[in-house]
């Protein structure tokens, strides 16, 4: 296996951790809890009082039509006797938390020094995420690069990888990828991973990724947030923030898609308790991770414009559209952004039968302030910003612990989607 020593080693130990050694905790346990999705009848409230006594931990923000959340081993008798409207999305959370987390060691590069497809087949720790793209991009020399959008709280770079076709590097209009922003949502990593991988592989074989990469400049961003990956691997599988501290509280993280510049101030989509999942910062832009991301957004738009940008979550199956902030805003080119959104839903749809619900995002799911997508629209003038809420639907399913043998069809069918976007737009 083949590590470009430097960038690895500048990924792998950061030094303000080193500095500010936080006393070590326990990994929190789920094991025998019970994930629900309980019907709330558009009245999530009764419901969450109802689960008021539990140490219950839930799992999604709009509850208009149901609540998913997590009981612990000691309160499901307790629930069952409340006698809801439910379905289960994990028997035992703990056991296929555990089960997700048999990774694979990953085995380098093949004799062609490309890494090989079985990438694809479990999830990674980090360290083995930085050296798959260190070797993806070792074997690409002539069309791509490796990129970093600043540093993240505990010091990790926010790296990325920069790809090109015929015109030469920077030459033309920019798609611009996030993933993992919230630290749980692991499938959004290997899903951007795949499509980088599609574009750099098959650019010589196929015309049609040829035609996408000599027309385009991709950077793409795996990991937004760092920290907050390598804590759901170490601490807590169900982390979403940061992991920066506030004075005055002993909660951690700020949501970095509550922090951008834009809309931030609004007081309908993002919460002011440093405590909540939505936490939104003490002010714009504040957090070391959004401060970088400006940053570079800022020089995508400053040089040859972006074409598309894509914010990746899950889960939900969703294709979300601007705006977050106002449910009746609408983008500009709305009409043109919902007719590309419905395209690409019937091409994802092709693969396997997965249904994406495509909308503007307030409308469709919830209020979002300071969030990316309204600031990519309307600060960086991006043609398209949409976010794309991976699998599961949690109906009947599980929910941000994707099974690993659904990364490879979710990668699949999203490339066939951006396939269909990339020679459409
Ligand atoms: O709440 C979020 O940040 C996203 N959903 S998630 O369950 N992955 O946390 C949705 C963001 C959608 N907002 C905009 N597109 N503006
Ligand atoms: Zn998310």
């Amino acid at each position: 296996m083949k590590l470009s020593t430097i960038f690895v080693q500048a990924l792998l130990v950061p030094l303000a951790l080193a500095a500010a050694a936080p006393k070590l905790e326990k990994k929190v346990s789920y094991d025998g809890y019970k994930v629900f999705r309980i019907s709330t009848h558009h009245d999530g409230a009764i419901i969450k009082e109802k689960l008021a006594p539990f140490a219950a931990v839930p799992f999604n923000l709009n509850t208009e039509e149901h609540l998913d959340v997590a009981i612990p081993p000691q309160d499901l008798a307790a629930f069952k006797a409340l006698n809801l409207e439910t379905e289960v999305l994990h028997e035992n959370l703990g056991a296929d938390i555990a089960e997700e987390g048999k990774f694979a060691a990953y085995d380098g590069p093949s004799a062609q020094a490309v890494p090989s497809l079985n990438w694809f087949n479990s999830y990674h720790s980090y360290a083995d995420h930085v050296t798959f793209f260190s070797d993806l991009q070792g074997a690409f020399p002539q069309n791509s690069e490796l990129i970093t959008a600043g540093t993240s709280v505990q010091g990790r770079s926010i790296f990325g990888i920069h790809l090109w076709g015929s015109g030469g590097k920077g030459s033309k209009p920019a798609v611009y990828f996030h993933g993992t922003v919230h630290a749980r949502e692991w499938i959004t990593a290997k899903v951007v991973e795949y499509i980088a991988y599609n574009l750099l592989v098959q650019y010589s074989t196929n015309a049609t990724v040829k035609t996408i990469l000599d027309k385009y400049d991709f950077y793409i961003l795996p990991f937004v947030n760092p920290d907050g990956f390598v804590y759901t691997q170490t601490n807590d599988r169900l982390w979403r923030k940061n992991r920066q501290t506030r004075s005055g509280s002993s909660c951690v993280g700020t949501d970095i898609n509550r922090n951008w510049p834009y809309k931030w101030e609004l007081t309908n989509g993002a919460s002011t308790n440093p405590c909540a999942e939505t936490y939104k910062g003490v002010a714009a832009g504040d957090t070391p991770e959004n401060k970088g991301l400006v940053a570079f957004t800022k020089s995508l738009a400053a040089g040859k414009g972006i074409k598309l940008y894509i914010d990746w979550h899950s889960f939900g199956q969703y294709i979300l559209l601007p705006y977050g902030y106002d449910c009746s805003a609408r983008a500009a080119n709305h009409a043109r952004q919902t007719t590309l959104a419905s395209g690409v839903a019937s091409r994802i749809a092709q693969s396997y039968g997965t249904r994406f619900t495509y909308g503007p995002s307030c409308s469709t799911l919830y209020a979002t302030t300071g969030s990316s997508v309204d600031y990519l629209t309307d600060v960086s003038k991006a043609e398209l910003a949409w976010t794309i809420e991976l699998r599961p639907t949690g109906s009947s399913s599980s929910g941000f612990i994707l099974p690993a043998a659904q990364i490879l069809p979710s990668a699949i069918e999203q490339w066939e989607g951006m396939t269909y976007l990339l020679t459409t737009m």
